[in-house]
């Protein structure tokens, strides 16, 4: 809310408290008690309040996204017929009756899982931030809830609370700590969790009458549980698509957890708006939320709005045995330079598997990832896009830096001939060019006709060592108008 909008009622509440106390008709509310009688409205906030609450998230840049359960137990095959689809809809899939995995989440006994590890690997990777499942549409809970039994901690024979452990250990390391939040629930009596034969009767295509009871009762309360215990800067919202769910809920939902927790980031996934899996929200309607979700592509263009592109290491979110359908480093880190030129976050998935390992293939690639941002990581982290051009041809992104005149131009390819010429950009007369991993300033020539030609000779190349790109960082500004 604008501070003179606050001024004004200030003013009239002082007006109110005055007239209340001459008439003395009836006991007079205090100011507290009538300033809390006005909510702030968090549909309605001003642009200033939303740039200030999505500053950190925006110069994030890279987060960690961890799709982990009971579904891990099976890891894609069941009574030993092996789903071809994501391990996570394993329950749907391949229509195992809920007792039956209620036995698997019983099961669930991740004894390996160390919190402190993979927040480490979280950091080395420069990853800033993480969202984990804390309920995923399996209906279970991955903290202990006060709402249910249906938890790690009174269900699994682990018996102890994961997201405690790992909201410590992200603080503690300084990774923002997000939540994935299913809406539809496979396992809820009230949501989807009938022991239908088949997912298209449990509510993708019809109304629960007593859906309300279950968003009222169950969903807004664990969610109250998980933000008062739990401190999460994110909630990101998933299974919004059901026809149960409506966007009157997503409405009142957004303004609940914004008045439970201000500052809190919450994605577009709360409510009705999101266009498919290319994940922005329609531009008919207001629809609520703070940033699109893409899910397994990257936009093709750089939109105005806040977008974060959430992508699977392999081919599923949660993990299989049988998944070795890996991206290379290579995809992944130039996956991130598209995803940072276009103004974007990446939010890269680790599906763990059900003793609490990050699968080796992960591990490996995320150090990988961290050791080509500890060199280039100025050009990802504190940035945004330029106003005109993302790239230029296939193999070159254009960044810049934020309050800045500097400008990273990164290479996807080992640029050829020791050359390397870029048209969307004209340094400051004078200043150095300098290829992020070299010290020394990299010699080069500007004219309106040729652009800029930068030399990189071969022992530039021979020091900085072959790598997944190579930025470039100039001091200039953005030339456009072709
Ligand atoms: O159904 C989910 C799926 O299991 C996974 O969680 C992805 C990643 O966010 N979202 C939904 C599919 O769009």
């Amino acid at each position: 809310m604008e501070i003179f909008k606050f001024c004004k009622i200030k003013k009239l509440l002082g007006l109110l408290f005055l007239v209340a106390t001459i008439s003395c008709k009836e006991q007079p509310k205090n100011v507290q008690q009538i300033a809390d009688e006005i909510k702030v409205d968090y549909l309605a906030e001003s642009e200033k309040i939303f740039d200030d609450r999505m500053a950190w998230w925006r110069d994030a840049s890279f987060g960690m996204f961890i799709h982990w359960g009971p579904y891990a137990v099976p890891a894609g095959i069941h009574n030993g017929k092996e789903t071809d689809h994501i391990g996570e809809w394993i329950m749907n899939d391949l229509q195992i009756p809920i007792s039956e995995y209620e036995a698997y989440a019983k099961q669930f006994n991740p004894k390996e899982f160390d919190a402190k590890k993979w927040a480490k690997i979280m950091k080395d990777a420069g990853m800033k931030y993480v969202v984990i499942t804390s309920k995923h549409h399996d209906g279970f809970a991955l903290w202990d809830s006060k709402i249910s039994n249906y938890d790690i901690v009174d269900h699994s024979v682990y018996g102890k609370d994961l997201l405690k452990a790992l909201s410590k250990a992200c603080k503690e390391e300084g990774i923002k700590f997000g939540l994935y939040h299913s809406i539809m629930d496979w396992h809820h009596p009230m949501a989807q969790g009938k022991n239908y034969p088949n997912y298209d009767e449990r509510d993708s295509l019809r109304i629960n009458p007593e859906f309300p009871k279950y968003y009222e009762n169950y969903l807004k309360a664990q969610l109250k549980e998980l933000i008062e215990n739990y401190d999460p800067e994110i909630i990101w919202f998933d299974g919004e698509w059901i026809p149960s769910y409506t966007h009157e809920m997503g409405l009142e939902l957004y303004q609940y957890l914004r008045e439970l927790k201000p500052s809190i980031i919450i994605n577009n996934r709360v409510d009705k708006g999101r266009q498919g899996m290319q994940g922005m929200n329609s531009s008919e309607g207001k629809y609520i939320g703070d940033f699109g979700t893409p899910e397994q592509e990257i936009l093709e263009s750089s939109p105005d709005v806040d977008w974060e592109s959430c992508m699977t290491m392999n081919d599923t979110w949660g993990f299989k045995i049988n998944d070795h359908n890996w991206k290379s480093t290579k995809t992944l880190v130039h996956n991130l330079i598209d995803v940072v030129a276009k103004g974007g976050n990446y939010l890269l998935n680790v599906g763990p598997n059900a003793n609490g390992e990050i699968p080796k293939a992960s591990i490996e690639r995320l150090s990988e990832i961290g050791k080509w941002i500890h060199v280039n990581g100025e050009a990802i982290y504190h940035t945004e896009k330029l106003k005109h051009h993302f790239k230029q041809g296939e193999s070159i992104r254009y960044i810049k830096k934020k309050n800045s005149a500097t400008i990273y131009a990164v290479s996807l390819e080992k640029p050829k001939h020791n050359l390397i010429n870029l048209k969307y950009v004209k340094p400051i007369q004078g200043s150095k060019i300098y290829l992020l991993g070299f010290d020394e300033p990299l010699t080069y020539s500007f004219t309106e006709k040729n652009g800029l030609n930068i030399k990189i000779d071969k022992e530039v190349f021979k020091a900085v060592g072959e790598t997944y790109a190579y930025t470039l960082k100039i001091k200039g500004e953005e030339r456009s108008g072709f």
